[in-house]
């Protein structure tokens, strides 16, 4: 007969297949066996150990659901479940890979050459290259479309784009061999993107100084990318994509990602609390888990955690048989963020004041889940792409 699983309430499990579920088993035993032991010193130091890259691309957990190039090619599902492992151990570490993952690895397998595809990808998908996405800019975030970074054609050496301005808030820029910029053609305004190669920049033309004391995702990097008069050769621009279909094309498969990423760290907060409330004992002898104030916080995030896992199944599926919408995933990313924030801050209140040790990890959580809930479209965005297709009307401007 059925048993209730609170780990996995409206049993989830059922809707995966053996493969999945074995991946999900070597994400978890790495996320909890080489992450965990990390993280702490990790979050305390802004320490980003540059190996874990390579470590997971050793796994086949890095681009996993590209077909060939050196990527494992499996399911949408089981390539959400991988990112929920790792971000049942902290958001950072899952940004790390989407940045390398989702953002840089699927905007050259979509839109690059083959030629592109086969020189850059087999070594994001090893790790043994670090990837970043650069088009957020200190002025356009919210609305990259407005964004000022030009690229122009070099005045003298044909075949080669100079490009120039600022990117800010991005993962992994400090340690990335390579960037997907994006920038505006001077030429026609329209925006292109651009593989843009560390090594083969000019001195001082590409600079990515860290952003240091973060006061959330510290163990993850992230920094700012510099270009003045970058050069690039044309070969390193995407042929294919034209205009913010580029950069969003990329951006849903990410935002599919966090919406199962950010119900493992649910999950993570919600089994510390339970297990804290179990052991902390108040009034008379009795366990916190006991009284029926702390049970409801412990019963609402179970819930929102199983709903989100559930639809974040769902849209996943569809994706792969071709039927998922943008908005779906915008309305996934969105709930799924909101939820994990709003759940994580009441279980913090589980653990009394050790909710400010940073050993209970909680507070770690919450303060990541706030990053979360707002990059790769921050919720009340999100709620403005869903009001337009509800509607018929664009509320942005
Ligand atoms: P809009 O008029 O809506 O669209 C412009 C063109 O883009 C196409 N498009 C999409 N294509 C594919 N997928 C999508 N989701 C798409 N959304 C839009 C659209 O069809 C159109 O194409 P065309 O051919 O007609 O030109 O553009 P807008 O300027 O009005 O956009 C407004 C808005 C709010 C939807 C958009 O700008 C937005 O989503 N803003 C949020 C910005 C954002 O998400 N930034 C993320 C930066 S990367 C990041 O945060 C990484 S964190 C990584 C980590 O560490 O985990
Ligand atoms: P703004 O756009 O200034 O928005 C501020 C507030 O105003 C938000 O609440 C927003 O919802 C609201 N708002 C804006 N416009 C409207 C409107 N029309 N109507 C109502 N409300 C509105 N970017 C990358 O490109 N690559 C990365 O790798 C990357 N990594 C990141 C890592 C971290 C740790 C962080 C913090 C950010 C990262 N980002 C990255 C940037 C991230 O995508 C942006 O911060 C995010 O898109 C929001 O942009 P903004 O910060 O400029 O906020």
């Amino acid at each position: 007969s059925a048993v209730f699983n609170w780990e996995d309430p409206l049993a989830a499990a059922e809707l995966f297949t053996e493969e999945e579920l074995a991946i999900q088993d070597t994400a978890r035993q790495y996320c909890q066996d080489r992450l965990a032991p990390r993280v702490l010193e990790a979050y305390r130091n802004e320490d980003y150990d540059r190996r874990i890259l390579e470590e997971m691309g050793d796994l086949g957990l890095l681009g996993a659901s590209i077909e060939g190039y050196g990527c494992a090619g499996v399911s949408t599902v089981a390539s959400g479940l991988i990112t929920k492992e790792v971000e049942r151990v902290d958001s950072g570490y899952r940004s790390g890979m989407s940045v390398q993952s989702s953002l840089a690895m699927t905007g050259i397998y979509e839109f690059g050459t083959e030629e592109q595809k086969q020189r850059f990808l087999p070594s994001l998908a090893k790790g043994t290259v670090a990837g970043c996405f650069g088009l957020t800019e200190p002025n356009h975030g919210s609305d990259p479309g407005s964004m000022e970074t030009v690229a122009r054609e070099h005045p003298t050496q044909k075949g080669v784009y100079l490009l120039s301005g600022s990117k800010t808030w991005i993962t992994n820029s400090p340690i990335a061999d390579l960037a997907l910029v994006w920038a505006k053609l001077e030429s026609t305004g329209k925006i292109r993107g651009f593989i843009v190669e560390r090594e083969r920049a000019t001195p001082g033309s590409y600079e990515t100084p860290a952003i240091k004391n973060k006061s959330a995702l510290r163990a993850s990097i992230t920094g700012m990318i510099h270009m003045d008069n970058c050069p690039v050769p044309a070969e390193n621009m995407l042929p294919d994509v034209e205009g913010l279909k580029g950069p969003f094309t990329c951006l849903n498969s990410a935002r599919l990602g966090i919406a199962f990423g950010a119900m493992g760290a649910l999950e993570d907060c919600l089994a510390r609390a339970r297990e804290y409330s179990l052991e902390r004992k108040q009034f008379k002898g009795n366990p916190l888990a006991k009284y029926q104030l702390i049970q409801m916080k412990l019963a609402n995030a179970a819930t929102d955690a199983a709903y989100g896992t559930l639809a974040a199944v769902q849209v996943a599926r569809l994706k792969d048989a071709g039927k998922a919408t943008p908005e779906m995933i915008s309305m996934i990313k969105r709930q799924n963020c909101d939820r994990a924030l709003a759940n994580s801050r009441t279980l913090q209140e589980v653990f009394g004041g050790n909710a400010a040790s940073d050993e209970y990890h909680i507070a770690r959580h919450v303060a990541n889940l706030f990053v979360v809930q707002t990059y790769e479209g921050q919720s009340d965005i999100h709620a403005l792409i869903l009001g337009r297709a509800i509607t018929g009307k664009q509320a942005f401007v």
